[in-house]
């Protein structure tokens, strides 16, 4: 029986993980009131409502119950709402390895690639809630706060340089999901949500659209979360760094 108890999902906008969450409740039909934090105080925020240490979004409460993390949030979405399920037989269990995956390495990738190409393109900033490009002043304010994501994240030229080179091997993997079909099939799946909103951050990046043309990679980003407002225009990384073929055997 689904939860007669109130579900609310608190959030960031641009968030991979918050898109994950959010795109999941709204497959399952689930009512739930979406509460976008403050950028400045959503750490403070979130570790009041789900406890020490979890400054991170998206975070789910059923009732008086907090759920912190998009795998443990769809998890339960899941159980509480087992129709259409996330995690479908008989492929249950390699969905849920490929979930696991794409929100480790992939997931991490995904924030990287794109605060790493806007510190190369940083008025490409405006763009982040559907708006323009930033004026000089903008610039200079969007600036400070993308070297302070570069230094969180531990974003380096070098670091960068090697995900450009391994990105393609992960996108030859998410192929590997569809033809196993763990993703990209009728119903979506818990690795489609996953994959897919991460796939849609790497879209934002112009550099990376012709290493993701044709692939399952992109067609789950589009079809699961059609608006997003980053744009980062091709040319912010140097071309040398930028790999545009994926391998010749995917490793699903
Ligand atoms: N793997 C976690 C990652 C959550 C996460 O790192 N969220 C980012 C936003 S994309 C965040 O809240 N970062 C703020 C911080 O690290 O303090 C999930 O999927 O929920």
């Amino acid at each position: 029986m689904p939860t007669a108890e109130k579900v609310t999902l608190h959030v960031l906008p641009p968030s991979h993980p918050c898109m994950t969450a959010r795109a999941a409740l709204e497959y399952k039909g689930v009512e739930f009131e979406l509460v976008t934090l403050d950028f400045a105080t959503f750490g403070d925020t979130m570790e009041q409502v789900y406890g020490p240490g979890n400054r991170t979004v998206p975070g789910m409460t059923i009732g008086d119950q907090p759920i912190h993390k998009s795998v443990a949030i769809l998890e339960r979405i899941d159980r509480e709402y087992p129709e259409n399920p996330l995690y479908p037989e008989p492929v249950g269990e390699a969905v849920r390895e490929a979930e696991l995956w794409a929100n480790g390495d992939l997931q991490d990738l995904g924030r990287r690639l794109s605060w790493g190409a806007l510190r190369f393109r940083p008025e490409a900033a405006g763009t982040m809630a559907g708006g323009q490009p930033l004026d000089p002043a903008g610039t200079d304010y969007a600036m400070k706060l993308i070297h302070g994501t570069w230094k969180y994240h531990g974003i380096s030229a070098v670091r960068l340089a090697d995900d450009l080179k391994l990105l393609p091997s992960l996108i030859a993997r998410v192929d590997g999901f569809a033809e196993r079909g763990l993703i990209d099939g009728n119903q979506p799946t818990a690795a489609d949500f996953q994959i897919g909103a991460t796939a849609r951050v790497l879209l934002t990046v112009g550099d990376l659209r012709p290493l993701l043309d044709g692939t399952a990679a992109e067609r789950i980003a589009l079809r699961f979360f059609p608006d997003y407002g980053l744009d980062i225009p091709a040319g912010a990384f140097p071309e040398d760094w930028v790999v545009d073929e994926l391998p010749a055997t995917a490793d699903g």
